[in-house]
């Protein structure tokens, strides 16, 4: 049972298939408030964010931090959590978010696993916001061509309604990544990508940029970081030949969780030395990473197409 309402309460969530802290959640279209209702089910509705009072340990009722939209009975597999007073804060516990639709496979029971009532349809979406990062230091010289090319024959492809962006890494003079354009028309990308050079600078702060990008909310040097439109898949590319850094203390956890919370698909093509992205990898949404590799501009092409653009199921 409820005593009062319940509208002070923001939720939170940390992954896909999870608990969550229910005081810090926005993920990005909004901020989930809990309403509990008579039932003690939780709702989305606008408010500002605040801070949730102590909660009532009774409260036991069903949550859900994902879109209102979202179907959450078979054949989806999304599912409401259960709420949970501890420690005087509010926990969202054992709900499950949309993740990319997957084919089924022989034997399997169809599923929609991106919850939007339709099982095993093409993955592609017709809207979509896609962060390019580039790494431009020196020793991209000789990947820049094959680059160039995977990524403008990949852009003359997408879908009307996607928008690009570009992040440079590092954008010199300084060793700070920087948007070098903001979100746009696949076209102008590409235009920009087509000469693309590289230009040195010491410092590739790939933990700096994917954070920057994932939290949306950053304004470095002039420009500001690019934002992502609501309800529009969300997805980086990240191309670089170094280990990740980071010029100030964007340890790769942190990189982990905000690039969860903000929903984003990483496709990352690298050459070698990326161990440490071990940890970011499965922590993203699952499904849509891929490890391509550099210099073959034809295999950059399709790992591009097969990850990001999805294809029907046979
Ligand atoms: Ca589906
Ligand atoms: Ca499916």
């Amino acid at each position: 049972m409820v005593e009062g309402p319940l509208d002070a309460l923001v939720l939170g969530h940390e992954d896909a298939r999870g608990s969550g802290d229910l005081a810090s959640w926005d993920d990005g279209t909004g901020t989930g408030v809990a309403d509990a209702g008579e039932a003690g089910r939780l709702d989305r509705g606008p408010s500002d964010r605040v801070t949730p009072r102590a909660c009532d340990p009774r409260l036991t009722g069903l949550c859900y931090p994902g879109a209102s939209s979202d179907r959450l009975v078979a054949p989806a597999v999304c599912r409401e959590g259960r709420l949970r007073c501890e420690a005087e804060r509010y926990f969202c516990e054992g709900y499950v978010l949309p993740s990319p639709e997957v084919c089924t496979s022989a034997g399997a029971v169809p599923a929609d696993e991106d919850c939007d009532g339709v099982v095993d349809e093409p993955s592609t979406p017709l809207r979509a916001d896609v962060v390019i990062v580039v790494d431009v230091s020196g020793s991209m010289h000789e990947e820049l061509p094959a680059i160039r090319s995977a990524l403008t024959r990949w852009l003359a492809d997408l879908p009307q309604d996607w928008l690009v962006a570009l992040v440079l890494l590092p954008a010199p003079p300084h060793d700070l990544p920087a948007v070098a354009l903001d979100f746009g028309g696949a076209h102008v990308a590409a235009s920009v990508i087509s000469g693309l050079q590289d230009g040195g600078g010491s410092i590739e702060a790939t933990y700096d940029a994917l954070y920057y990008v994932a939290v949306s909310a950053f304004s470095v040097g002039e420009r500001p970081w690019p934002r992502w439109r609501p309800g529009a898949e969300r997805w980086v590319i990240l191309v670089s030949d170094e280990a990740a850094q980071t010029l100030g203390a964007v340890h790769e956890s942190l990189v982990a969780v905000e690039v969860r919370r903000a929903g984003l698909g990483v496709v990352l093509f690298v050459v070698e030395g990326y161990e440490t992205w071990d940890e970011i990898v499965p922590a993203a949404r699952t499904g849509t990473i891929a490890v391509g590799v550099l210099h073959d501009a034809g295999r950059m092409l399709r790992v591009l197409v097969e990850a990001v653009a999805g294809a029907p199921c046979p």
